[in-house]
This record gives C-alpha cells, structure tokens and sequence, in this order.
C-alpha cells in the first residue's frame, strides 16, 4: 500500500494543554507520525511519498472561508501582541450569546471559532494544518489515478474540525476533505469509517444533511466521553441526510469483543450503501494503554479491523487520526494496514 508523509507535521508541537485542571504537554505530538512512519518502513508496507500542493480551494469546499482565514492569521494576530506562548482559547459563546458577529480581536476569534482548549495554535500550525490536509488530497488522487488504498500519514489529526471550529487537537477536517476530493473528481457515493476512540463530531456535522456521504463512527460513549455534546446513537442525519449517519457509542471498559460486534453492524451498513469509495478515520486511541482513553483493545485486535475493513470490498483511503500511547501507535496503526492487505 502506498502512503503519503510529510515531515512538515513537526512544525505543530504544542507546549501544553489543559487537562485535569492542569496545564499538561500534548499528548498529540510529532513522534506519534514518527512512530508510525518507522513502522511503515519496517513492515515494507510499499512507497513512501511527500505531498503534492493543492492549495486552499479544497479547504474550502469543506470549511467556511472565515475560518480558514482565522486559521492562516492567528498566530500573525497572537504574536503581534506580544505573546509568545500558544494561542489558546479561553471564552466560548455558549446558549445564549452572540454569534452572529465575528469578533476582530484574537482572543474573541480564538473562542469564535474553538470548541474547546486542545488546540493551541504556534508559529507553525498553519503550515503543518495545511500540508497534513495535502497529504489525505494526495492519497486521494493516488487513488483517483488507480491505486486501490492508500495510507495517509496526517498529523494533526482532524476528525474534530468542522466547517467553522477547531477542537480535540484538530484544525483542518483531513477526512471530510479529501471525501469531498474523491466527490469532486467524480465519485457519487462515497462513507467514512470513523474508528478512532473519540467520536468524529466534526466529520459528522459537515456531511450530516447529505446522503453522497455517509458517515459511521465506533466510539467511547459521548454521555461520559469527549467530545461530550455529539455522537449519539439517535443521530440518523437530517433532510436528505436522514439514514445516512450512524453511530456507535460504546460504554467504557469495552474490549474486542464489545467492539468486533459494532464493527459487524457498521460493516452491514457499510456494504448495503455500497460506495464508490471508503475512507477510514484511523484512530487507535481504542488501545487498552491509551493515556487519555477507556476502550481495551488490544496489538492483534487491529489485524481484525483490517480485514473487516476489507470486507467491505472497495477501494480504501486511510486517514490516520488519533492514538496517544505512542510506544505502540506505529504497530496498532499499521496492523490495520496489514490485516486489510491479508498479510
Ligand atoms: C480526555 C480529554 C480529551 C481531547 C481529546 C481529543 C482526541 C482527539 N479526558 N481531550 S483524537
Ligand atoms: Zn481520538
């Protein structure tokens, strides 16, 4: 399988966030993709490829103009004030206030457009958003010219990210992006997988009233789980929408066997839609020592998700998400790889 890496993901390494009322270092930082990079190259997986440019028209098929805008200024807006730190956000416009304006100050902006405080902005964030969104468009059009799969190694992670907010260590949605590529080259129908351990609010929202995308995620329940204010089980989409979104809140503590049986009814799913493409948010923070997360799973389990993944039968994007325990992310992430090759 080919993947697509680009070192400029280095560039985002966040100084802290806040976690149990702490300021903590980042659990998303740049020796997750070094790890599963390594293990790429160990297993011979196939070529390693840099990024082609795409520029900012596919950002803003699936974003509003406003907030990639935001994204491109804020460190410019941040720094001019005499802040050296990262840009984080402190204030949000919850029920109730005004969101029908946006402020033009950066501490308003940063709270306008965040849902939440685990997306600090540095010098380099834009940069390194910008070249992990053309590394899913360049697997897409890999794929698009032939290939049958393909793994792009993003980082940061962007299942989070809607049209107009950053969160959850997410800025620029890499999945929902390259979805719309595949749509925009000529794919009708194309589903998202999401099996990372958190739910993809923002991949969900984006597509939610639309049925060319349809959107399935296998998560840690959002009752007792971020991100919290998404990723019900009664969540179908909505208007021409409706059906085409599903969702699998899991309770914590669940292990393969709790999981293999949602990954079953979502691969069912899966199959009666029948899309011209599969794209999997590859998220394995499901891995029982994750540092921030309360599924089971285990090294081998991965393997299976593979070839259920397979069994779907057609041509696959993987675009890797979340994973904090670091030590194993490459083997965990990989084995998904490998079990979808049969090897
Ligand atoms: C858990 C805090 C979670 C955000 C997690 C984002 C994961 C992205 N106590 N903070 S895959
Ligand atoms: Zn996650």
């Amino acid at each position: 399988m080919l993947s697509i890496y680009s070192d400029t993901h280095r560039l985002h390494h966040g100084q802290a966030e806040l976690m149990d009322g702490k300021l903590q270092p980042c659990f998303e930082m740049p020796s997750r993709a070094d790890m599963v990079l390594e293990r790429v190259k160990k297993v011979g997986l196939g070529d390693v490829r840099g990024p082609d440019e795409f520029g900012k028209s596919p950002l803003l098929r699936v974003h509003s103009a406003a907030y990639v805008q935001f994204l491109e200024t804020a460190w410019a807006q941040w720094s001019a004030l005499g802040r050296t730190h990262d840009a984080l956000p402190l204030v949000w416009p919850v029920r109730g206030l005004r969101t029908d304006r946006i402020p033009t100050d950066i501490d308003g902006q940063l709270g306008y457009f965040a849902m939440d405080a685990g997306v600090p902005i540095t010098a380099g964030t834009w940069e390194a958003i910008r070249q992990s969104a053309n590394v899913a468009l360049t697997a897409m059009q890999a794929m698009v010219n032939g290939e049958q799969s393909a793994f792009a190694l993003c980082r940061p992670p962007g299942h989070h990210a809607a049209a107009d907010y950053m969160g959850g260590y997410c800025y620029l949605n890499n999945v929902a992006i390259a979805a719309q590529g595949f749509l925009d080259r000529g794919a009708k129908k194309v589903a998202i997988l999401d099996v990372d351990y958190h739910h993809g609010n923002g991949t969900q929202s984006i597509f939610y009233d639309r049925s060319d995308v349809m959107f399935v995620s296998i998560h840690g329940d959002p009752l007792v789980e971020y991100p919290h204010f998404l990723g019900f089980a009664d969540e179908y989409g909505a208007g021409p929408g409706f059906g085409f979104n599903h969702n699998y809140p899991l309770p914590h503590g669940s292990d393969w066997k709790v999981y293999e049986a949602a990954l079953a009814d979502s691969v069912r799913k899966l199959k009666v839609y029948a899309p011209d493409v599969l794209l999997i948010s590859l998220g394995v923070d499901t891995f029982k020592d994750d540092p921030i997360s309360q599924f089971k799973l285990e090294n081998d389990d991965y393997l299976k998700m593979g070839q259920y993944i397979k069994d779907i039968g057609c041509p696959t994007l993987f675009v890797m998400e979340g994973g904090y325990a670091v030590e194993d992310i490459g083997i965990n992430a990989v084995n998904v790889l490998l079990g979808y090759e049969g090897r």
